[in-house]
């Protein structure tokens, strides 16, 4: 059969107050029919939910109490029948629950594969099933607000928005590839010049930008704290998670491995790695330790670049700085309760372009300075304006750069008065690739890449 019908354990494995099987196709209500027992299956109403047992049809063997929702085509999340077995959520329960449905006709559902369907059915499109991995992954609340708007189909709108223009540029273009010889005499071309302008490459402009200045929100920010022994990398990264995680003692060396912990700043999901101490050592640990700094840095988005306010830099402060210096940097001056307020570390003339601040890793000092500059660093040239909720995804950018660059072509095409069946081909090129992004054109290879994200259930 073409379509068959799918079964998953939709909710974590362990115990818990409940857990959910979904089935999803054709034949999810005759299953339903088979496992559960009730006083009366034959007169369940859609969109509701109802008391009664799994029971196995083989043997009579009651397996668990449960609570059915039936929801019908195409008013379902997949478009197609689905039913929900909400049971008690234990490993063992579940999956013989699971068993059961896959033995009376489902089979086991692949990761995202009830979200695919939607997608496939037409009840949602691609940004928008991208939107509900989102959601499952938001770590702050400004990317679940992200998420949240994208799942509404904002992007989708505004995607569609532009598309529109470039149809109704097509289809004048189409229409003057019709007449004859001296089409531009008869064609006005600085309407469609104009509407290309004004509301294609502008607008596709924009929604590259929100890209460059807020996929971090998104994607997150890998941060990386540096510096030499003892100067408080570790005490920083404390203050940062507000918890004990990394071990802070006077001596030396006592950060050997790397330590690696999410959190929030300013709405940016951060992930933060405590590093160990940079410097000259024959301890082989730690020489592991150091070349394994040197990965992360490399790696990294950014890094908090840390030296002691209370000594002067040092040699060894210097020859990070030259092995990081190609980085994005942030030179945090800690210790700064050991000194003045108004003291002024004397950094060489090459850090002075570079972000610096004062804090006190010990007492909390200057943190709220810090955040400031790590989002305003990461958030693009012209920060983020927190009212905006559509933020493009990798894969949407490079459509819209695709679709930009096709749509400049046209213009320029226009302008040197190219014949209009090669502009006409950039322009559908322009569609072409925003229809990428709804997934009004899809191919497989895309497909799997989005929905091997999704775990299995969804
Ligand atoms: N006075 C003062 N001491 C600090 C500060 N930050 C860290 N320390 C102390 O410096 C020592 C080394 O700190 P630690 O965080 O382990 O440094 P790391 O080796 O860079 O990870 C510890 O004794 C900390 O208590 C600070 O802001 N002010
Ligand atoms: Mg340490």
């Amino acid at each position: 059969m073409d379509n068959p019908t799918i079964a998953a354990v939709a909710t974590p494995i362990g115990r818990g107050g409940i857990g959910i099987i979904k089935i999803s196709g054709e034949k999810a209500l005759r299953i339903a029919a088979t496992v559960f027992k009730s006083s009366s299956f034959a007169r369940f109403k859609s969109h509701r939910l109802y008391h009664g047992y799994v029971v196995d049809p083989a043997n009579g063997r009651r397996l668990d109490e449960v609570l059915l929702a039936i929801m019908k085509a195409p008013r379902s999340y997949t478009g197609e029948d689905v039913v929900e077995i909400q049971a008690h959520s234990g490993p063992v329960v579940l999956s013989s629950i699971l068993e059961l449905v896959l033995k009376n006709g489902a089979r086991l559902a692949e990761p995202g594969e009830f979200t695919k369907r939607a997608y496939i059915n037409g009840r949602i499109d691609l940004t928008q099933a991208e939107a509900v991995v989102d959601i499952i992954n938001a770590r702050t609340n400004k990317s679940l607000e992200i998420a949240t708007a994208q799942l509404k189909g904002d992007m989708r709108r505004s995607i569609e928005t532009i598309r529109g223009s470039l149809f109704d540029v097509f289809a004048e273009i189409n229409a003057a590839i019709d007449f004859p010889d001296d089409v531009t005499e008869i064609v006005d071309i600085d309407t469609p010049i104009k509407t290309l302008q004004d509301k294609i490459i502008a607008r596709l402009k924009e929604l590259i930008e929100r890209y460059e200045n807020a996929h971090v929100l998104r994607d997150g920010l890998k941060l990386v704290v540096v510096g030499r022994p003892n100067v408080g990398k570790s005490s920083l990264m404390n203050r940062l998670l507000q918890k004990e995680r990394a071990i802070v003692a006077s001596m030396p060396g006592t950060t050997r491995d790397f330590i690696e912990e999410p959190l929030g700043i300013r709405g940016i999901p951060v992930i933060i790695t405590d590093t160990a101490g940079l410097h000259e050592t024959d301890d082989p640990v730690e020489v592991i330790g150091i070349k394994k700094t040197y990965e992360h840095t490399d790696l990294s988005d950014l890094v908090l670049f840390v030296v002691d306010a209370s000594c002067r830099i040092t040699e060894e402060d210097y020859k990070i700085y030259e092995r990081i210096s190609d980085r994005n940097l942030i030179i945090v001056i800690n210790k700064s309760d050991l000194v003045d307020d108004k003291y002024k570390l004397d950094v060489p003339n090459s850090w002075i372009n570079i972000p610096q601040v004062k804090i006190s890793a010990l007492y909390g000092q200057g943190l709220d300075r810090l955040k400031d500059l790590i989002a305003k660093i990461s958030l693009g040239e012209h920060g983020f304006d927190t009212e905006h909720t559509i933020v493009p995804n990798l894969r949407h950018k490079i459509a819209l750069e695709r679709s930009l660059e096709a749509a400049s072509s046209a213009v320029e095409g226009m302008q040197r008065r190219t014949p209009f069946e090669l502009i006409s081909i950039d322009i559908k090129e322009a569609i072409d690739s925003l229809e990428e992004i709804t997934g009004v054109i899809a191919n497989e290879d895309m497909l799997d890449r989005i929905f091997s994200r999704f775990c299995i259930g969804k």
